[in-house]
């Protein structure tokens, strides 16, 4: 088979679906890559930075690829600190990534974010359909990469899809420098610590989704029927909707000496109360059968179990 290949696999997310695709396709048919060098994986690795188009394509053709991954970024709190950096990581990357697909004839799996909205979306059941104005620069480059790889599919053909994802909770590798990263470090600093500092008011809502969910759900839009794809870049998705309250109480039925305060940081605070209380996903429910798993209390449950058994707790 042609191999896969994923951009920023050391990330949050890649680190867990190179696992994932191995098992899936064969180990040998992952190619994962990054801009830095692992101490060590278990697979095969390239040193590939996404903003690079002439070792994109060396290494599209050196391992034969058929499909790219492309989840190299800065996440929304590291891009509002260096903007013009987002930019050009999040937007050269992505136009690298698109170019050498349409070249070479591979799909490309790129995920957007609730980042693509902004203030003036509705904040409650988010349309799939709606107001896109987003105020960070990580919105701004989540919505030009929605609209970059539409036009690669109706203008070149090239089969590109993509989720609109939430915040992602996972507990294998620590979250890259995001607006919902909260919602990962209470559950390490519970289990370790008893106790949390919140940078989030106690009333954000904001869409979540555990790992093996957000994992599915990317391997099943790839996998799905192109001609039912009628939102093909850029499906809502979610799981569930909390506030930082809510999910200190899920917690407290498991650890019930927790105890959190705030310490609210107004750029994350700012960036969250621009994104949608929680979206409606019934496009991906409908077009390619869309359901999670995971709600808030087996996420909790399956979290604390994981992190507890890892710090001997
Ligand atoms: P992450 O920050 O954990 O990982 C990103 C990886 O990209 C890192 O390993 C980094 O080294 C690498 N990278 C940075 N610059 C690079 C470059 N120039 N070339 C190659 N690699 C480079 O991010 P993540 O959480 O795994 O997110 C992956 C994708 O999913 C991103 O597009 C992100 O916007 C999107 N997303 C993530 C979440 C989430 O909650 N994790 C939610 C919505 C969307
Ligand atoms: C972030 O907070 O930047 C990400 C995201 C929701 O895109 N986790």
């Amino acid at each position: 088979m042609k191999k896969i290949l994923i951009t920023g696999a050391l990330g949050q997310i890649g680190s867990e679906l190179m696992v994932a695709l191995q098992k899936r396709y064969g180990h040998d048919n992952v190619i994962a890559t990054d801009i830095r060098r692992p101490p060590q994986v278990d697979g095969v690795f390239e040193v590939l930075d996404c903003t690079c188009g002439h070792r994109l394509h060396e290494t599209i053709l050196a391992h034969d690829v058929g499909t790219i991954y492309h989840l190299a970024a800065l996440l929304s709190a590291v891009a509002e600190a260096r903007p013009q950096e987002a930019w050009r990581v999040n937007m050269d990357g992505t136009l690298h990534v698109l170019e050498a697909a349409r070249i070479h004839g591979c799909s490309v799996f790129v995920p957007s974010s609730i980042g693509a909205f902004g203030p003036t979306t509705p904040a409650d059941d988010t349309p799939q359909d709606t107001i896109q104005r987003p105020t960070s620069m990580y919105g701004v480059t989540k919505v030009a990469g929605e609209l970059l790889c539409d036009y690669y599919a109706h203008r070149f053909g090239v089969d590109t899809r993509g989720l609109r994802y939430p915040g992602i909770i996972s507990n294998v590798t620590p979250p890259g420098g995001g607006t919902t990263d909260y919602a990962v470090d209470i559950y390490y600093s519970a289990v370790q610590h008893g106790k949390y500092t919140c940078f989030l008011r106690e009333d954000t809502f904001l869409d979540m989704m555990y790992m093996p969910d957000a994992i599915h759900a990317a391997i099943t839009l790839m996998e799905a029927d192109s001609t039912k794809l009628l939102h093909r870049n850029a499906f809502n998705v979610t799981a569930m909707s909390f506030t930082p309250e809510q999910i200190a109480a899920e917690i407290r039925k498991h650890l019930p000496g927790f105890t959190m305060e705030y310490k609210i940081d107004p750029v994350r605070q700012g960036i969250a109360d621009s994104w949608p209380n929680h979206m409606d996903d019934a496009a991906a429910r409908v077009e390619w059968g869309w359901k999670p798993e995971f709600d808030l209390a087996s996420m909790t449950t399956d979290m604390i179990r994981v992190l507890k058994n890892r710090f001997g707790k």
